[in-house]
């Protein structure tokens, strides 16, 4: 039997986003995102999906909390609906808005858990979209107004602010190769994105300090990134220094201005045709504006080797070309519906190299984990068996807690997701849920790993 722990008072979380579980997207005010225009642009989401209704959180929160009490869980890591506040991304805020995230905050905590709020989980306000987008520096700036609005009107009810969510996602997939909102394809754009999302988590952070989070301004805030530390497919040099190269965009990028290290410069000069982020005076010191805490999101480790530069598709000498001069291949791993490997191992791996990059600063929390599996309901409707999931949660947790008895300071763990949700370019045909979803009358049922996490928090699961 397994003797692995975690320590007393870590935070078990489970989490969602705004756009993925809401609804209600025409209701009391909301203004429209780029993800409703996405998602409304025929061939952007698989069937024609969009989040307009999905579970209808909106509506039916007072359930959601019941269940994640009956869960055990201390806390519940949602985003707010930038375009819910502020509908047009700048003037006015929508009193309406508010006061379902207060309404929500209140339920949890009657609950017995804690608030986590994500300021921005990917649903800017399509007019700002309209006037340029993340690639625009006012973007930042219009944040840092939404964001010091959110701190002084919901700062009493937040126990712990996230100012972003995967901002590689938001600039990478958003402004360059397009497979999320807005659709763009424009390198120099994703970079100039990547620095206005990161200014704006800077310009927030500020705003937080400066007395803007009411009377609970105590409340620790940070941002969360989906780092990758990839594994080499050998160990030839050339497949150890691809491995390497990738960090750069996908980590580097995103956390070294974090913590004061500035960008990784030569991956600007790995295209020297293209325009690096737009950094002006004071910028990088905005950025690094110190946070409380790391929020990691770990969905696998994946395994990259070298590869020819060249167009995706183009092929040299039998091996696929890489715009990136690194590509990812296949291995023995399982897969999930994502076709993503599971690597439980990675996740340690990746934990204490997070840890050692950052040379032990600020805790680490796990804002993401879990995976899409094939989920059915049983015959009688009652109960969803999902196995591999159970087993992917159990292998992870204990990675987690191999890499806290070695050192990494991990406070806590949110397994995504809470309920089975719009899944982004994939509508509602991957469900992550630890509660299944049924769309057509938005039943919840809780599935097997539900039972499991429960387990696991109460003690009577080993980990
Ligand atoms: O659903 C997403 C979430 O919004 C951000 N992180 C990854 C999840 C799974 O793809």
């Amino acid at each position: 039997m397994s003797t692995r722990r975690f320590p007393e008072g870590f935070l078990w979380g489970v989490a969602a986003a705004s756009y993925q579980v809401e609804g209600a997207a025409g209701e009391d005010g909301r203004g429209p995102s780029i993800w409703d225009t996405f998602s409304h642009t025929p061939g952007k989401v698989l069937h024609g999906h969009t989040g307009d209704v999905s579970v209808d959180q909106y509506h039916r929160y007072p359930e959601d909390a019941a269940l994640m009490r009956d869960l055990g869980v201390g806390a519940y890591r949602f985003s707010i609906a930038w375009p819910r506040v502020q509908p047009a991304g700048s003037g006015a805020f929508n009193e309406l808005g508010f006061d379902y995230y207060k309404r929500l905050a209140d339920e949890l905590h009657g609950a017995g858990l804690k608030a986590v709020a994500t300021l921005y989980h990917w649903d800017l306000p399509q007019a700002l979209e309209d006037a340029g987008g993340w690639p625009m520096r006012d973007t930042a700036m219009r944040f840092a107004d939404y964001a010091a609005e959110t701190f002084s009107r919901l700062g009493d009810h937040i126990d712990m602010w996230i100012t972003m969510n995967e901002a590689w996602c938001s600039s990478v997939l958003g402004y360059h190769i397009g497979a999320h909102a807005p659709g763009r394809q424009d390198r120099s754009a994703s970079w100039a994105a990547g620095h206005h999302l990161l200014l704006a988590h800077g310009l927030s952070v500020q705003a937080y300090r400066a007395g803007g989070g009411g009377a609970a301004g105590a409340a620790p805030i940070g941002i969360t990134h989906n780092l990758e530390t990839p594994h080499p497919a050998t160990n030839r040099t050339e497949d150890a220094e691809a491995a390497d190269r990738a960090m750069d965009m996908r980590t580097r990028f995103f956390l070294d201005p974090i913590i004061g290290k500035g960008y990784p410069r030569r991956h600007f000069d790995a295209y020297p045709g293209e325009t690096p982020p737009p950094i002006e005076t004071g910028d990088m010191e905005t950025i690094a504006s110190p946070v409380d805490f790391l929020g990691l999101n770990f969905y696998f480790e994946p395994t990259l080797a070298a590869a020819p530069v060249g167009q995706d598709g183009e092929v040299r000498d039998g091996v696929a070309c890489h715009p990136e001069e690194f590509r990812e291949v296949p291995t023995h791993h399982e897969r999930t519906e994502m076709d993503w490997p599971v690597t439980p191992r990675g996740l340690y791996r990746h934990l204490k190299r997070v840890w050692e990059h950052i040379g032990g600063a600020v805790p680490l929390y796990i804002t993401e984990n879990g995976c899409a599996m094939p989920d059915e309901l049983s015959a009688d409707g009652l109960r969803c068996h999902d196995p591999r999931r159970v087993a992917y949660l159990r292998e992870h947790f204990a990675a987690a807690a191999d890499a806290i008895a070695d050192g990494v300071d991990l406070r806590g763990y949110f397994v995504w997701s809470l309920i089975d949700n719009f899944e982004w370019a994939y509508g509602y045909t991957k469900r992550f849920g630890i509660v299944y979803a049924d769309y057509v009358n938005q039943r919840r049922v809780p599935k097997d790993s539900y039972y499991y996490l429960r387990g696991v928090i109460s003690g009577a699961e080993p980990v």
